[in-house]
């Protein structure tokens, strides 16, 4: 029996894969479209005080190797994700509630209403890059610093961040620095690349219509950027679990992201691609890739990378 469970502060996942919050998880129907299918766990969409619409569409371009999104966040608002995750409790998995408060007083308040939820994870989601005006908290280490101890201060339940990329190895220990003095449950490691620009030449026109056409780049062009973030936030914090996410479209992916440290992973872009059989066959593709190499447990290889000098 090949096993590929995994735990994150006490909460068993069944696999080690499940939904990244974004995609096709902001309405009842959607999550329950996840709850049926082989996913591990339920993330809901990244919720605010109040609804919100989002930006203008069109908002989100398939590319060939992934997508750009410049979705706004659109949610239902935050007392509906609280009301889902009762209502998701049915199918028996963990509900992860994504929090991404346009400030900081709202963020406290959301956070003190999931305490009081059926929701078993919180993911604080300090990397969204499509809100006009309202840079990624995650690239203001002060502001980052500011947050987290509000929220630390106030969260009952296991809480973990979301983070954007990573380029350069001082943002990596300053962040990590961060991290270390709070009490985190895991860490996301990344959301989409904040900013690309894509471009139709035929057309002379941007893909997307908000911001100038700029928005966060999801799916393979992301992959290796994600497997570096993973791998250096397990080496500066190895007692932390990290749910990687960015580019993962089979087994293979996964194991590399296993590999490089993380415990579980997330489906974004391949998830909208796909549809909901993306997780039944990556989980397939993983077990097979491990029963292969003759390995019978994700601690089998977890975080185990060589280098080459
Ligand atoms: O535009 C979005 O809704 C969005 C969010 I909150 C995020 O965290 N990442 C992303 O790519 N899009």
């Amino acid at each position: 029996m090949i096993d590929i469970t995994a735990e994150i502060s006490g909460v068993k996942l069944e696999t080690c894969v499940f939904n990244a919050a974004g995609p096709k998880d902001a309405t009842l129907k959607e999550l329950e479209v996840i709850a049926k299918s082989a996913s591990s766990a339920i993330t809901m969409k990244s919720c605010t005080l109040e609804p919100r619409k989002g930006n203008p569409e069109p908002r989100y371009c398939d590319l060939p190797e992934g997508s750009i999104n410049s979705s706004g966040l659109p949610n239902l608002g935050y007392k509906e994700y609280v009301r889902f995750s009762s209502l998701l409790k049915k199918y028996h998995k963990p509900v992860v509630a994504s929090v991404s408060g346009l400030k900081l007083a709202d963020n406290v308040k959301i956070i003190k209403v999931f305490n009081n939820s059926e929701a078993d994870l919180i993911e604080l989601n300090l990397s969204c890059p499509n809100v006009p005006g309202k840079p990624q908290v995650c690239y203001d280490f002060e502001q980052s610093e500011e947050v987290l101890d509000a929220i630390t201060d106030v969260c009952k339940k296991p809480l973990g961040v979301k983070l954007a990329p990573y380029f350069d190895f001082a943002h990596f220990e300053q962040m990590a620095g961060i991290l270390r003095k709070r009490k985190l449950a895991f860490i996301t490691c990344i959301n989409s690349i904040g900013n690309a620009l894509v471009i139709d030449p035929d057309k002379e026109s941007a893909v997307i219509k908000p911001k100038g056409g700029f928005g966060g780049l999801g799916g393979k062009y992301v992959k290796y950027t994600a497997l570096a973030n993973v791998r250096k936030f397990h080496e500066l914090l190895p007692h932390v679990p990290i749910i990687g996410c960015g580019g993962i479209y089979s087994g293979k992916d996964a194991f590399e992201f296993i590999l490089a440290g993380a415990t579980a992973v997330q489906l974004g872009t391949v998830f909208i691609q796909e549809g909901p059989s993306c997780f039944g066959r990556i989980q397939k593709e993983l077990k097979d890739y491990l029963k292969k190499k003759g390995y019978e447990t994700l601690e089998d290889f977890r975080g185990k990378l060589k280098t080459l000098d």
